[in-house]
């Protein structure tokens, strides 16, 4: 996109100052994140909605505002001061009221970056706990948020919809890929473990899990530090809807106690850390203990494992369709994604008797 362009839109939304700068931030796998600089000192966070994943911008930046507001004025009576550091703050589009703009059938938003903040792709247990304690704090807030918030992406960490949508993939075989040797092997993996993944759905079904407002996008890199390591606030909050527990859980772990990178190709250097595990869960139990259960927290080693499971069957489904979800950046990214997710499981599940000791 040309720069000129990129400088009218941000300038269409209240901001101070005149924009000096734009460029690239992050590396979310959905958005399109920038970070806009203005000569009045204030730096800016803009950011391109994907459409597709997010179709309905209104409900999604409603659910944002509800969300953000709620917090706000948690910490607000809590006494808690810098606000603007431990709650994200989206801008108006001048005059209209609203937080997102359309331009030419593309839908852009903004927010206040928060500056001498900090974001890690990997954390050691210090960290992990501080997370766990910060991840419970935000359920923990969310916990009597006065209206309901819409499904921003309906069903979205139900095992049994991901499950469908991996047949329907391998049904269709759009890309030709149903063939290779490396996706017959992940197939009968996933296979194998079906039934044991789709505990979550069953105990809801039968009333002994409840949805609760989750994150559900709590990859370690969606959380900003300070200087000194102390949390400031969760961001990339598109997701945040009603989930089971399982989903902010499983997510930190499956990103952060994991001892290479999300797409690592070289499956021998992925494990399962138990350090991690450890550290994040007594953070995390340290802030819900208002609310959850106990089918919430025996169940916390599965969730450990059903989320790099689900990841896998999301990216494997993503490489069969021809990689239409998720950025990738070269051919069979997907593919390599998905077994080191597999991987991934394999290691958490060896650990589930451990993590279970732990937990009890
Ligand atoms: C996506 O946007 P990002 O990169 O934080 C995805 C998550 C996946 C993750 C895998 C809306 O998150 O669900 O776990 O990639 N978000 C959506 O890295 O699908
Ligand atoms: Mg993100």
């Amino acid at each position: 996109m040309i720069m000129n362009e990129l400088l009218s839109i941000a300038g269409r939304f209240a901001i101070d100052g005149r924009v000096v700068s734009v460029a690239p931030l992050g590396n979310g796998l959905i958005n399109d994140t920038l970070k806009v600089v203005t000569d009045s000192g204030r730096a800016y966070v803009l950011q391109r909605i994907n459409t597709n994943v997010f179709p309905d911008v209104e409900l999604l930046q409603g659910n944002i505002a509800a969300v953000t507001s709620h917090m706000r004025a948690k910490l607000e009576a809590a006494g808690e001061s810098d606000l603007d550091r431990k709650v994200l703050r989206f801008i108006e589009v001048s005059g209209t009221g609203k937080t997102w703009l359309e331009h030419e059938g593309k839908f852009w938003r903004m927010s206040l970056f928060i500056p001498d903040s900090y974001t890690y792709e990997t954390v050691d247990p210090k960290y992990s706990r501080l997370a766990g304690e910060a991840f419970g704090h935000f359920e923990a807030m969310l916990a009597d948020l006065p209206c309901p918030l819409g499904e921003t992406i309906p069903d979205f960490h139900n095992m049994d919809l991901r499950a469908r949508q991996l047949a329907d993939a391998v049904a269709a075989d759009k890309a030709g890929r149903l063939k290779e040797a490396a996706v017959q092997e992940l197939l009968s993996g996933i296979d194998e473990f079906a039934f044991e993944m789709g505990k979550a759905e069953r105990l809801h079904r039968e009333g002994k899990l409840p949805k609760r407002v989750c994150h559900c996008d709590t990859k370690v890199n969606n959380m900003l530090f300070d200087a000194d390591g102390n949390v400031l606030c969760v961001i990339d909050l598109d997701t945040v809807m009603p989930s089971y527990v399982f989903s902010d859980f499983g997510d930190f772990l499956r990103t952060a106690a994991n001892t290479a990178a999300e797409d690592e190709p070289d499956l021998s250097k992925i494990s399962f850390r138990m350090d991690i595990f450890k550290a994040f869960t007594e953070g995390y139990l340290s802030s819900t203990a208002s609310f959850l259960t106990d089918i919430e927290r025996e169940n916390l080693p599965y969730a450990a494992t059903l989320f790099p499971y689900m990841q896998a069957v999301r990216f494997l489904t993503d490489y069969i369709n021809g990689d239409t979800y998720y950025k990738i950046q070269y051919p069979g990214h997907n593919l390599v994604r998905a077994r080191a997710q597999w991987q991934l499981f394999l290691s958490a599940r060896a650990a589930v008797p451990a993590m279970t000791e732990f937990i009890i």
